[in-house]
């Protein structure tokens, strides 16, 4: 069961608690990371070796599987999964493909032309998550814009499993991709590998990816201490329903518990003007909670969520633009009336037939999102993140004619002489 608060009834400080996330205030995660950071940082490949053996509980002869053993292990994928997972890959693809855009040259004064190019960042590093769920989806998500976008180097590391090697549908993907190694390191020491380098694993200039806290918190780390940028801060995953009478409580209730299996600290919101619909997913969540093999993650991540009633649609919509979701999905016939409304929401699905696994997988969007309040500032994952705009600029003899004293002007009033000279000999001359 859902806990249930009413909208008009919550005074701003019930409200303020309501939209704010479990934040992980405890330092022994950052103690614990700042560790392997500088572990890694002076001890590079060993220390690695070291932390596969203490947290993966793996021996590694090598720290990577190279070309052969990636085929050999995508060859053990089913044909029915190959076909699934290239599917995802050619939406992706498409969807993706479209972000490439050359933007036109602008003269902005007679003579004077301006425009922007894209470069690829050169050395990007994609996490790829592989704890309790291991998710191939996230490397084509990230694999995907990087290859589109042009990266040269594409350093991939993912956690080893048991057998000290990685997953076969990660191989696959690895193909499909065209990526040629796997570096075989989780946690917190892959990011701290790909911020400072090793022997054997590149230094990058931006690092992607979801992970547990411990990543999460080496990725926050390393952006304010070098010079390696990363995608987003990432907390746990969350969406918010947006439900009326019209909507299916059995849709609902999935796309709560789809959230839900994704970790205890997982949230799940639903935020409906009708009672009624909210009693009914009640009663779909039991039901189907119990049909689910990660029913206790699940169930942890209910008791973590919440349904809120409201008057109309149009507070619903505040409501979740307060809450600034990572998924908002709006069941509603009406749906199309809310999208203007949406301020804050990292990616929208709308309509009934639009689960939010969907987007995960297959129709082509991007999954790795803005969490925790972050949809009111960051983007989700796109070509855009894998890319520089560099601006560029041409002044003709008209346009230094026409533009330089503006431009002495502007620099006598800041008292910056030499910039106002800059200009001064060029106009002597002309
Ligand atoms: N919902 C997750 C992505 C994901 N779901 C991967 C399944 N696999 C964060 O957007
Ligand atoms: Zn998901």
């Amino acid at each position: 069961m859902l806990k249930s608060y009413n909208y008009s009834a919550l005074g701003s400080q019930e409200l303020q608690k309501l939209i704010t996330r479990n934040a992980d205030s405890s330092n022994e995660i950052g103690t614990a990371v700042e560790e392997i950071i500088a572990e890694v940082r002076t001890n590079g490949d060993k220390a690695l070796l070291n932390y596969a053996q203490k947290f993966d509980k793996v021996n590694l002869s090598s720290l990577f599987i190279g070309f052969e053993e990636i085929q050999e292990l995508a060859s053990q994928v089913e044909e029915h999964e190959q076909k699934a997972l290239e599917k995802a890959f050619y939406n992706i693809h498409k969807f993706h493909l479209e972000q490439l855009k050359d933007e036109a040259k602008v003269e902005t004064t007679s003579g004077v032309t301006c425009w922007r190019e894209l470069r690829p960042i050169e050395r990007v590093g994609l996490y790829v998550p592989g704890g309790s769920a291991v998710l191939p989806s996230t490397f084509l998500m990230l694999g995907i814009p990087a290859k589109i976008a042009g990266c040269k180097e594409i350093v991939v590391c993912s956690p080893p499993q048991k057998n000290g090697s990685i997953n076969s549908y990660i191989a696959y993907c690895a193909l499909l991709l065209g990526i040629k190694k796997v570096y075989l390191i989780g946690g917190a020491q892959a990011v701290a590998a790909m911020a400072y380098g090793t022997e054997s694993i590149p230094k990058v200039d931006k690092i992607f990816g979801p992970g547990n806290q411990y990543v999460t918190k080496a990725k926050t780390i390393i952006q304010s201490t070098t010079n390696t940028a990363i995608d987003m801060p990432a907390g746990p995953s969350e969406v918010l329903v947006i439900a009326d009478s019209s909507a299916n409580p059995t849709f609902v209730a999935a796309d709560l518990l789809a959230q839900a299996e994704h970790g205890a600290d997982s949230q799940a919101v639903l935020v409906s003007d009708s009672q009624q619909l909210i009693d009914e997913v009640n009663k779909q969540l039991c039901l189907q909670l119990d049909e689910l093999p990660r029913k206790e993650i699940a169930a942890k991540a209910i008791e973590n969520s919440y349904a809120v009633v409201t008057g109309n649609l149009t507070e619903a919509m505040q409501f979740s633009n307060l809450y600034a979701p990572e998924h908002l999905i709006i069941e509603t016939d009406n749906y199309e009336q809310l999208i203007p409304e949406i301020i804050n929401a990292g990616s929208v699905f709308l309509g009934h037939l639009t689960p939010e696994s969907a987007g995960d997988y297959a129709s082509g969007t991007n999954h790795t999102l803005p969490t925790s309040g972050y949809a009111r500032s960051y983007s989700g994952v796109s070509v855009d993140s894998f890319v520089k705009k560099i601006t560029f600029q041409h002044i003709s003899k008209a346009g230094i004619k026409n533009l330089g004293p503006t431009v002495e002007i502007l620099a006598e009033l800041e008292g910056l002489k030499a910039h106002a000279n800059a200009v001064t000999v060029r106009m002597k001359e002309l």
